[in-house]
């Protein structure tokens, strides 16, 4: 059962890589996580360089906002974007990126500001 278990486990594990392109490793915010209020700095953490296409941050009531990528055009690792200070309330942010090897790679982060 437990090896089985393992096979399982390292087979998504397999599957999770070879898609991953250059993959989000950390961000923030975080998934699910609460900022201070005020908050204005995003932090994007690649396994591999990256070159950021579009973020947006969408707040509750659906009111999008792109932020300016303009100190983001190199390709790299770790990107930090700044926004306006954010009021309290909860928000999504949507990132686009290109991986090194040209695949886009996209995917979304709900965050709360207290
Ligand atoms: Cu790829």
């Amino acid at each position: 059962m437990r090896q089985l278990l393992l096979i399982i486990l390292s087979t998504l594990l397999m599957v999770y890589f070879a898609n991953a392109h250059s993959p989000l490793t950390s961000s923030v915010p975080s998934t699910s996580q609460t900022v201070p209020a005020a908050f204005d700095s995003f932090q994007f953490t690649f396994g591999e360089s990256a070159k950021l296409v579009k973020i947006t941050i969408q707040t509750e009531a659906g009111a999008k906002t792109e932020l300016d990528l303009s100190n983001n055009s190199t390709p790299q690792k770790e990107h930090i974007v700044k926004s306006e200070p954010l009021a309290p309330g909860f928000y999504t942010v949507y990132w686009r990126a290109l991986s090194n090897d040209g695949h886009p790679i996209k995917g979304s982060i709900p965050f709360k500001v207290r």
